[in-house]
């Protein structure tokens, strides 16, 4: 795999963001014919491609680039420090950093964790461990090593110091992912504003590591983590990364004032909401294009969605309401991602119902669960009711299958790829949407057909009669279409 175009150079970054109001999508040479695809798969093969035109990329500014792209692919060694739970737990994290690496596009090399009460404050694992972890680097030829947790800017820079090579931590990791994924606008201002702040609370610790700037094989800006500004101009850098910092959160708060409109127009028309939400890779974008044949992007990568697709549908019985899916969540969920994308995630808070989509198929599917729980408390949706959708039974084990039922009642168990169980979770959905809150009879006139169609899509029809003077109807409307039916009530 290869890495997709740095995406983060602070001057760029100040640069690129001056002309915003223009549209942010640019062609590329040999775009697949929309004609033949799903958004999503026209997302995926973007994506796809954009990563291939990165690292095939010929045209070279100087002689010095040619080291520098191969910096590019980064070849990684991964660290854990495990304090606590079982080995499983620590062999899983270490597993799920080494997938994370992989979605960013680095190649793993190697993976180590120690067993430690706490990780070291200088160096993170042990001291004398950082001996054994440079001859490891040394022996792979690895050009970064990624640590799986926040490490203080000196550990950064006291592992870097005995390395030799460019050390990452895991936030910068998920920040480096959600960079490369992000593509509407929003998504971008929102990871940006991540990242900003992220770095902005690392520049000083940056502030005596030339290996950030120059030199040796850490060529500066290249890679994961490695998007950040160099040593020098550290004060007027952090002066315009807070200019940068205010503009964005004000462009965020005019495209969040778009979607509030949005969101009012469908309370006023009582229009029940479903948020899917659930830990990354579970399968939401699936059960969406299953659920409402929305046709998003699915791919086997963490964090293949980061922009929330909302889709109307109906009920068996025709009644509308929305459907949403969003970015997914992850053990550790960097809190700077949590702030850039609270408007989007208040969205889940502010649904009629979540569908917490788990992988039955996960080795730890209990710990994702919880994982996405602790988010859910952060952003305010703990009150929203919650239907768990045991997800990817047909490659699931059935006892994982029983457990889960077993710890989670209200659940529905399906698979968005074979189709099983859909049926019943989409009768589930239907069950627990909120119901219209006035009963009412009426008698309307033939000419009223309108209202009609109207208790089909935002009420519920118990009984319908015709008879010479109109039909008579009986069942369950809000208040605003109850006060319209009142002039023909019974
Ligand atoms: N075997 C199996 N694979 C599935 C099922 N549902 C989804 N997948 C696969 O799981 C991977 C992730 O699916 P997505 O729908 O993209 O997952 P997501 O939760 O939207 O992931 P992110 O957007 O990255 O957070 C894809 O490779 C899907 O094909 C299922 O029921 N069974
Ligand atoms: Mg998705």
């Amino acid at each position: 795999m290869t890495n997709a175009e740095p995406n983060f150079y602070l001057d760029e970054e100040l640069e690129a963001t001056e002309d915003w109001d223009d549209d942010f999508q640019t062609g590329y040479a040999d775009e697949p014919d929309p004609e033949d695809l799903t958004t999503g798969e026209m997302d995926l093969a973007e994506r796809h491609q954009l990563r291939r035109v990165a690292s095939l990329r010929t045209e070279l500014e100087d002689i010095t680039e040619v080291e520098y792209r191969q910096l590019r692919l980064e070849r990684v060694v991964l660290v854990g420090v495990w304090t606590d739970g079982t080995v499983e737990d620590a062999e899983n994290s270490m597993a799920e950093l080494a997938l994370l690496a992989e979605t960013a596009g680095s190649e793993v090399l190697d993976a180590i964790y120690q067993r430690r009460q706490s990780p070291d404050p200088a160096t993170y694992v042990g001291r004398g461990k950082v001996e054994g972890l440079a001859e490891i680097v040394k022996a792979t030829g690895a050009d970064t090593v990624i640590c799986d947790g926040e490490l203080a800017p000196s550990q950064l820079r006291n592992l870097e110091d005995r390395l030799k090579v460019k050390v990452v931590d895991r936030t910068a990791l998920i920040l480096d992912i959600f960079a490369q994924h992000a593509k509407s606008k929003e998504g971008q201002a929102q990871v940006e504003l991540a990242q900003l702040s992220y770095m902005k609370q690392r520049l000083r610790g940056w502030g005596g590591n030339l290996s950030r700037q120059v030199g040796g094989r850490v060529a500066g800006g290249a890679g994961i983590g490695g998007r950040g500004p160099g040593e020098t101009k550290i004060e007027t850098d952090r002066r315009r990364i807070n200019t940068k910092i205010a503009k964005l959160r004000r462009e965020l708060k005019e495209m969040k004032g778009t979607r509030d409109t949005k969101r009012q127009e469908r309370r006023r028309n009582h229009i029940p909401s479903v948020s899917i939400a659930g830990y990354t890779n579970a399968g939401k974008s699936s059960l969406l294009n299953r659920l409402t044949d929305a046709g998003v992007l699915v791919e086997d990568a963490l964090f293949a969605t980061l922009d929330p697709t909302t889709r109307r549908t109906t009920t068996a019985d025709g009644r509308v309401y929305t459907m949403s899916d969003t970015v997914g969540f992850v053990r550790h969920l960097p809190h700077q991602l949590v702030e850039a994308f609270r408007s989007t995630l208040e969205e889940v808070a502010d649904s009629d119902l979540v569908l917490h989509v788990v992988d039955g198929s996960h080795p730890d599917p209990e710990g994702q669960i919880a994982a996405v729980r602790e988010v859910f408390a952060e952003i305010g949706a703990t009150d929203v009711p919650e239907l768990v959708v045991i997800n990817k039974a047909d490659q699931a084990d059935p006892m994982v299958i029983a457990r889960l039922r077993q710890r989670e009642p209200h659940s529905v168990v399906v698979s968005a790829k074979t189709g099983e169980g859909i049926a019943e979770a989409l009768r589930i959905v239907e069950g627990e949407l909120p119901r219209p809150g006035v009963e009412f009879k009426a008698l309307l006139p033939y000419g009223r057909g309108d209202l009609i169609n109207r208790l089909h899509q935002q009420g519920e029809i118990t009984s319908m009669e015709h008879t010479g003077d109109g039909t008579i109807v009986v069942g369950r409307a809000n208040p605003d279409l109850a006060g319209e039916l009142e002039a023909y009530a019974l």
